[in-house]
């Protein structure tokens, strides 16, 4: 019961400290409470640098300021980083997640949000919109598994030039029951 408590007490205190989210809702909302988890399963594309993370942070930023999840440079060999944990680890119930994309593409660097729907960029509707319906899923690049178990399909944030293949960052998104006793 100790453990339940101070479970509620963590996510009542990180969901005070998001920002507030759009009315209309963040691209993904929970349906229950637990542990948020990313599992990358596909990446393609040519970008010098590439990251996903989660919120809608400051740019310019440091990296460190940002919570990203999972990034690569091609500097590096295209060695992909990931973090253990995310910033917003546990989430409550009816939270609205949303989500941004960096790509560094022919020495210019791009940025989506999928929180900027009132007025998106064309990076913003390439990355989080399957503007062709490519996909089959009616526009959207999240494609449902189950409760709180999603992939989404992304594009990369320079492909607003070239394409809507949805399919530089391929990454299942799921909530784990958060620790009972
Ligand atoms: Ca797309
Ligand atoms: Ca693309
Ligand atoms: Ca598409």
């Amino acid at each position: 019961m100790q453990n339940v408590i101070i479970c509620v007490l963590i996510a009542v205190f990180v969901l005070a400290g998001k920002p507030a989210q759009a009315q209309d809702g963040g691209l993904l909302t929970t349906q229950t409470a637990g542990t948020l988890h990313f599992e990358l399963l596909g990446t393609n594309g040519a970008a010098s640098w590439l990251e996903f993370g989660l919120g809608t942070p400051d740019f310019p930023s440091d990296l460190e300021e940002r919570g990203w999840v999972f990034f690569h440079n091609s500097q590096f060999g295209n060695q992909l980083r990931s973090h253990d944990t995310v910033n917003a680890g546990l989430v409550a119930a009816g939270q609205s997640l949303d989500f941004y994309v960096v790509t560094t593409f022919a020495n210019k660097t791009h940025v989506a949000f999928s929180s900027r729907i009132a007025t998106p960029t064309p990076s913003d509707l390439v990355v989080f919109h399957d503007t062709d319906n490519s996909l089959g899923f009616g526009g959207t690049v999240a494609e449902t598994l189950g409760i709180d178990d999603w992939v989404l399909h992304l594009d990369d944030a320079a492909s607003m030039c070239c394409d809507d293949d949805d399919n530089e960052l391929i990454i299942h998104v799921y909530i784990s029951p958060a620790p009972m006793s």
